[in-house]
């Protein structure tokens, strides 16, 4: 910023399917009023450091911090309804305060309302639920129940995945108008455990790989191989007590297939996730196009109170007839990856607990 050494921050660009598939990157900064000048540039001021590869830019946003941003609030009279829910927008005489936004949504029972949450991040935030009437409803999240409204018993801390969550209010014993929905990022009501990748006991040719983006400079690559393969990772994690957990795992998927005309991106890769030796879970795991470029995903597992074990395998998967492969029927074309992402490391949170706002 205007040329001073000691603002100089570096960014971290992500990478994209192809140039001109467009992304972001936000950092702060601290100005003062008036006139100033950001530079982007290729070289640090001192000249030590500098890009690799390229980039092309197409606009700075600057915004002013804003408090109130981060509650984000979906009104119930504007959620999808479903089994026969409506939208009110003239409330009952003896409902206690006035509904935000046009009205509210009046759920009977087995009713629903679901509601597009979007999340930043993998991360914790905590919803409520503003009822007018009623009670019983039940939350969930992505298909988990979260919380059964009661009066005073209205609000929820829930690991949110990055993107797009679906949530659900379905009608209890008595009809539920439902206000509205808000969702406030928040800190420590899910306690989270972390598992770097030298904390994993690997076998068969998954090991340790230096990587500079990695939280702890390491990753695991080589998981997977041939079909039977017996190169794993497994992590031990401890659980406070039995229940849904958030697994998030940060990873990269190097791994593309050069693109066809009609087949721009047919590859990616998957982990069979093995938790206390449990039937697997394939879960797959979109390209990061890098193996230094890692994101997030979240996966809900079953823990047990105490020790338990999470195992990532991978093998190609076969044809749809179940026992040929597509690397024997065209040698040399990758189409089936057999590998898991890399992984650098997992993070274990509650999925959800209660909490008492007032
Ligand atoms: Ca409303």
């Amino acid at each position: 910023m205007d040329g001073e050494a000691d603002t100089e921050q570096e960014l971290y660009l992500p990478l994209g399917y192809k140039w001109v598939v467009w992304d972001h990157t936000d950092t702060e900064v601290h100005l003062t009023k008036g006139r100033h000048t950001l530079t982007l540039a290729a070289r640090s001021l001192d000249g030590r450091r500098a890009t690799q590869g390229d980039a092309i830019v197409d606009r700075l946003t600057l915004s002013l911090p804003d408090a109130s941003a981060g509650t984000r609030v979906y009104e119930g009279e504007l959620a999808w309804l479903g089994g026969g829910a409506r939208p009110v927008y003239t409330l009952p005489k003896h409902t206690p305060a006035p509904a935000t936004g046009s009205g509210a949504a009046r759920l009977a029972k087995g009713q629903t309302a679901t509601f597009w949450v979007c999340s930043p991040a993998d991360r914790e935030a905590t919803l409520r639920v503003d009822t007018l009437d009623g009670s019983g409803a039940l939350l969930s999240v992505d298909g988990h129940d979260v919380l059964r409204l009661a009066k005073g018993r209205d609000a929820v801390a829930v690991s949110l995945s990055a993107g797009v969550n679906k949530v659900t209010v379905t009608g209890g014993s008595s009809a539920t108008l439902v206000d509205r929905l808000t969702v406030t990022p928040s800190e420590g009501a899910l306690p989270v455990r972390t598992y770097e990748a030298q904390d994993a006991t690997v076998a068969g040719t998954a090991s340790l790989v230096p990587l500079s983006l990695a939280t702890d400079g390491t990753a695991i690559t080589g998981i997977g191989g041939d079909p039977g393969n017996g190169n794993t990772a497994t992590f031990t994690v401890s659980a406070d007590r039995a229940g849904l957990y958030a697994l998030r795992i940060r990873y990269s998927d190097p791994e593309q297939s050069p693109a066809t005309h009609y087949n721009p991106d047919p590859l990616a890769r998957h982990a069979d996730l093995s938790v206390n030796g449990g039937a697997p879970r394939r879960v797959g795991f979109p390209h990061t196009f890098h193996q230094n470029d890692f994101w997030e995903l979240t996966v809900p597992v079953r823990l047990v109170e105490g020790r338990n074990t999470i195992a990532f395998r991978s093998e190609e998967l076969p044809n749809f007839d179940g026992t040929t492969y597509a690397s024997d029927t065209f040698p040399g074309v990758l189409l089936r990856s057999r590998y898991a992402p890399l992984i650098d490391r997992i993070a274990v949170a509650p999925y959800a607990e209660e909490v008492r706002l007032r």
